[in-house]
C-alpha cells in the first residue's frame, strides 16, 4: 500500500545531486523539529538500516506471533471464542503486512526480509518461541503479550519515519482489542470455577517473567537504544517501558484476584512506581538467539507454510503478468 509510486531514497532523482552537507542539515532539521521522515527524503544510510532492521523484525514477530494462537482456534470453547481468536490471528498476519510494506518503502523488498527470517539471520519477538499449553494462555497472550505490545507500540505512532508511524496507528487501535478480549478470557476464568482459576494463575505464572523480557534488555545492555532515540525511532528505553507496563498491570492482575509470580513486587511509595525482581537475562539471551523452547518449532512452521505458497505466489505472478500484457494491448 505505501510501495506505489514512490522513490525510494538512493533512487531519488534529486537526492543524487544534492549537496551532502545540505542534504544531513534538512534531515537533522527535521528530526529536531520532529517533522517525519518520508521515503522520497534523503536519509542517512545507518538511519534507513536501522529501520529495516526493526521494522522487519517487528512485521516477522507480527507473522511468526499468529502461531502459538493458531494453534487453539479449533480447540477453543465456544464458537464466539473461536470467531473472536480468529479475528485477532488474522490481525496479526495484516499488521505483518503492513509493516513490510512500510519496511518495502526503504528499498528492501519483502523476499529479501521473508528470506533472512527464514534463514534464521533476522530475530522475531522472543515472546513466541514459548508454548501455547492451555487455553487459559490464549487470555494471558491477549492481556499481556498484547498489553506490552501496545506499551511498545503507542510511542512507535510518533516515530520520526512516517509509513512507519502511520502503520502503528492502526495497528495500536487493533492491540487495543486484543488486549480487551484477553483480559475478558481472564476475567471468565477467574470468576469460573476454582480448576479455571488454577489454569488462569498457572498461565499468568508461565508468561509473566517472558514478558516482562519482551520490551528487551534493559537500558545498559541495549545496544541500539542511544542511537535509535536521537532519531525519534524509539521514543521511550526499554526500562522506561517495562516500568510502565509493570505498573499498568498490577492493578489488573489484583482486579482478577490473580497473582504474579515475583516475590520482590513491592509498590514503592518513593519512586511512585511497582519495584520488581531480578530478570534472568540469561533466559532472554538464550531465547533471542535461537534456543528458547519452541524455536526450531517456529522457523520450521513459518518455511513449510511459505514453501507451501509458492503456487499461490506463481500463480499471482502469472495473473499480474497477462494482466499487464491485456493492458498494455488495450492501451495500444
Ligand atoms: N526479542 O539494542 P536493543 C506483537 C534484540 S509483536 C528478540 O534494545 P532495539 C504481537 C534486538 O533486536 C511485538 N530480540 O534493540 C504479535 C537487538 O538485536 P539486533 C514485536 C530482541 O531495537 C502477535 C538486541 O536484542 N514488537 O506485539 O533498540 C500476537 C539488542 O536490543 C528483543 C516490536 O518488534 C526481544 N524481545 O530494541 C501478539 C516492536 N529485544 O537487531 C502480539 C518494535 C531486543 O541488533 N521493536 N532484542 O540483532 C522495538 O521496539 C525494538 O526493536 C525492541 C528492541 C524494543 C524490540
Amino acid at each position: 500500500m505505501y510501495t506505489q509510486a514512490i522513490d525510494i531514497p538512493q533512487n531519488h532523482p534529486d537526492s543524487q545531486g544534492a549537496d551532502a552537507t545540505g542534504r544531513d542539515l534538512a534531515f537533522e532539521a527535521a528530526i529536531a523539529d520532529d517533522r517525519k521522515v518520508e521515503p522520497q527524503d534523503w536519509m542517512p544510510e545507518g538511519y534507513r538500516k536501522t529501520l529495516v532492521r526493526q521494522i522487519s523484525q517487528h512485521a516477522h514477530s507480527e507473522v511468526v506471533g499468529m502461531l502459538p494462537e493458531g494453534n487453539w482456534v479449533t480447540r477453543a470453547p465456544s464458537l464466539k471464542r473461536k470467531a473472536i481468536l480468529l479475528a485477532k490471528v488474522q490481525d496479526e498476519g495484516g499488521h505483518g503486512l503492513y509493516l513490510y510494506s512500510a519496511a518495502e518503502t526503504l528499498g528492501v523488498s519483502r523476499a529479501e526480509m521473508v528470506d533472512a527470517l527464514h534463514a534464521g539471520k533476522a530475530k522475531y519477538s522472543s515472546i513466541f518461541n514459548y508454548p501455547t499449553l492451555t487455553w487459559a494462555d490464549m487470555g494471558a497472550i491477549g492481556w499481556l503479550v498484547d498489553g506490552a505490545a501496545i506499551m511498545n507500540q503507542i510511542p512507535l505512532c510518533r516515530c520520526s519515519y512516517g509509513p512507519y508511524a502511520r502503520a502503528m496507528i492502526r495497528i495500536c487501535k487493533e492491540e487495543s482489542f486484543h488486549q480487551r478480549q484477553g483480559y475478558d478470557i481472564m476475567l471468565s476464568l477467574a470468576r469460573g470455577t476454582a480448576a479455571q482459576k488454577a489454569m488462569a494463575q498457572d498461565a499468568v505464572n508461565r508468561w509473566w517473567w517472558p514478558v516482562v523480557m519482551m520490551f528487551g534488555p534493559s537500558d545498559k545492555d541495549s545496544v541500539h537504544s542511544g542511537q535509535t532515540m536521537k532519531w525519534g525511532i524509539k521514543r521511550i528505553s526499554n526500562d522506561d517501558l517495562r516500568q510502565k507496563f509493570i505498573d499498568a498491570t498490577v492493578p489488573q492482575a489484583d482486579l482478577l484476584g490473580l497473582t504474579i509470580p515475583d516475590p520482590d513486587l513491592r509498590w514503592n511509595p518513593e519512586r511512585g512506581h511497582y519495584d520488581y525482581g531480578e530478570i534472568d537475562w540469561a533466559e532472554f539471551w538464550q531465547v533471542v538467539n535461537g534456543d528458547g523452547p519452541c524455536n526450531r518449532e517456529r522457523l520450521d512452521a513459518r518455511v513449510a507454510a511459505h514453501d507451501k505458497g509458492g503456487w499461490v505466489r506463481e500463480a499471482a505472478t502469472a495473473h499480474a503478468r497477462k494482466a499487464a500484457i491485456r493492458e498494455r494491448r488495450s492501451a495500444a
